[in-house]
Formats: C-alpha cells, sequence, structure tokens
C-alpha cells in the first residue's frame, strides 16, 4: 500500500515498521490502542481519543514517553504524510522490548506507532437493511481482572465472542457481563429505544467501554431532545426494543435489525437511528483539528 508510519520518533516505509519479537505488546499483550476516524480533513475527537489513551496506560501502569500534546502532533502528521483527510487511524503504546519473562520492568522503552489508512468492516449492505446479532456464551471480562474500559491489546475477551458469531453464521455478537447484564459488542457499543422512545445503552460498570461514538451519539440524542439513559439491560430488553443499533469508531453506527432469532421492531432499521446516524454524519464535518489548514 505504500504508507508512512509512525514509529518511535521517526516517520518511516511500512516495510521498514518492524517491531521487535521481544516486544511485550506481541508477547504479552501488553499494551494499549486507539482506533480514531479522520472525516473532511479533522481528525473526529482527537482530544478524547488521546485522554483515554493515556487513562488506558495509566491503568497498566504503562508511562508514556510522550506528551498528549506530542501524541496528538503524531496523529495529525501522520495523517498528512499519507495525504489523509478520510479513513482510520491506528495509534498504538506497547510495553516495548523486554525479556522473556512478562515483568514490565525489564521494558525500558515504550514502543508507540501509528498508522493512517482505512477500514470497512461490514459490507455496505448491513448499513441500509441491518444486522443480525446473537448473544454469545463468552462472557465480558471482569473489571477486577482485566478491566473492559481499559483498551488495551489483549483482545483475546472479543476475539473468542467473534468466533463464536463467526462460527453461528451471524456478523456480531452481544456479550453479557457477569452477572448476565448486556455488556456490548464485540467492538462496539450496543444501544436500544424502548417503547417510550427513550435512548438506552449500559453503562461502562455494566462491562462496556465508554465508546468516543456511544458518547457523541448520547451528546447528540440530548441536543435533539430524546431521552437518553445509561442503565443496566437484559436481553429481555433488547428483544422487545423498537430499534437496535451498535456504534464505534470503526462500525460507525450500524442498524441491528435480529437479534437471537428475534426481529427488533418492525425487522428493519428505526427511524431514530437513521436520524442519529444522518446527525453523526453532520457532526463529522466540523468536530476535531483540521489535519491540513
Ligand atoms: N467496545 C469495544 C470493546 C471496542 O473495542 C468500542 C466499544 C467502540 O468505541 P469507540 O471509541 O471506537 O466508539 C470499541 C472500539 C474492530 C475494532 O475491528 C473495534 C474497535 C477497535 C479496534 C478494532 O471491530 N473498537
Amino acid at each position: 500500500m505504500g504508507l508512512i508510519i509512525y514509529l518511535d520518533g521517526q516517520y518511516v516505509p511500512e516495510e521498514k515498521a518492524l517491531v521487535s519479537v521481544f516486544d511485550h505488546g506481541l508477547l504479552y499483550g501488553d499494551g494499549v490502542f486507539e482506533g480514531i476516524r479522520a472525516y473532511h480533513n479533522r481528525v473526529f475527537r482527537m482530544d478524547e481519543h488521546i485522554l483515554r489513551l493515556y487513562k488506558s496506560a495509566r491503568s497498566i501502569a504503562l508511562q508514556m514517553p510522550i506528551t498528549e500534546d506530542e501524541m496528538k502532533e503524531i496523529v495529525l502528521e501522520t495523517c498528512r504524510r499519507n495525504d489523509l483527510r478520510d479513513g482510520y487511524i491506528r495509534l498504538v503504546v506497547t510495553r516495548g522490548a523486554g525479556d522473556l519473562g512478562l515483568d514490565p520492568r525489564k521494558c525500558h522503552k515504550p514502543t508507540v506507532f501509528c498508522i493512517a489508512a482505512s477500514i470497512q468492516l461490514y459490507p455496505e449492505e448491513f448499513y441500509q437493511k441491518g444486522l443480525e446479532l446473537i448473544t454469545v456464551a463468552t462472557r465480558r471480562n471482569l473489571p477486577e481482572a482485566c478491566n473492559p474500559q481499559v483498551k488495551s491489546l489483549n483482545y483475546l475477551n472479543n476475539i473468542y465472542a467473534k468466533i463464536e458469531a463467526n462460527l453461528a453464521g451471524v456478523p456480531e455478537a452481544i456479550m453479557l457481563n457477569q452477572q448476565g447484564y448486556v455488556a456490548e459488542a464485540t467492538g462496539d457499543n450496543i444501544f436500544i429505544v424502548d417503547d417510550s422512545s427513550t435512548l438506552i445503552t449500559p453503562p461502562a460498570a455494566a462491562g462496556a467501554l465508554e465508546g468516543v461514538t456511544r458518547n457523541a451519539v448520547m451528546e447528540i440524542a440530548v441536543k435533539k431532545g430524546i431521552k437518553v439513559e445509561e442503565r443496566m439491560m437484559t436481553r429481555y430488553d433488547v428483544y422487545n426494543s423498537l430499534e437496535c443499533f451498535l456504534t464505534g469508531t470503526a462500525a460507525e453506527v450500524i442498524p441491528a435489525v435480529k437479534v437471537d432469532g428475534r426481529p427488533i421492531g418492525d425487522g428493519m432499521p428505526g427511524r431514530l437511528t437513521w436520524e442519529l446516524i444522518e446527525s453523526l454524519r453532520e457532526l463529522t464535518k466540523t468536530d476535531g483539528p483540521l489535519i491540513f489548514k
């Protein structure tokens, strides 16, 4: 593809963007990351993404080698070097190279890299017709074990769930938390609209990542005068919802029209879902710092 990658202080061609086999990001999934979108020459919600990256790092006691402002400049400059105005940015900070033991104290310098490219998670058809979800047996990580609020490189919990969906021939999975409440999808947050037109999404305490797209959608809905609630929800609530959709940086807003074989509402993407898709699209035109001035 001929991308230019930021890697540890340098901008290098992708074939030169190599990390050590002793990097603990690879050996142990020890690191943190962000997936960020650029729209219309702007990095959408850049401050929120960088803040979350630093909070994730703090949570795993990873000392960031550069400031938040320097990290923001890296994101913008990587876009510029790739002439990218619309696309998907992957920002990764690993514990760095160490030895074959898991002790992070052996890793003296975190590895930082940034890729500015593109992503399409689902075929266009799903955005028009909506997708099908199933609840899978894999439960979301326990907060006391591996906190789902940390966007870490350790995604096996989500990948287990994705494999279950793949084996069932369904594009996405709903993951429940240890108590059986709905947490989120494998890489997206979940929303429902109930029969009193309230928009509901599980709180972070239910095992959901506080998604940047989730927060943007909630803000938009509040501005539109829609009732918004963060509360625990069960599969019963999902089955009896009138609309359901997923949100994520990569997926954006995508309608879900069938859950565990039950059609949601009339089995077609709902009116409020379309409205939120449209409003989010509008917001991306003006939100975030410019890449090229
Ligand atoms: N929950 C989880 C577990 C995520 O990983 C989201 C929610 C949505 O958050 P944002 O901030 O993006 O609105 C994510 C983000 C993929 C993929 O291939 C998904 C994410 C990250 C990397 C890859 O589906 N998700």
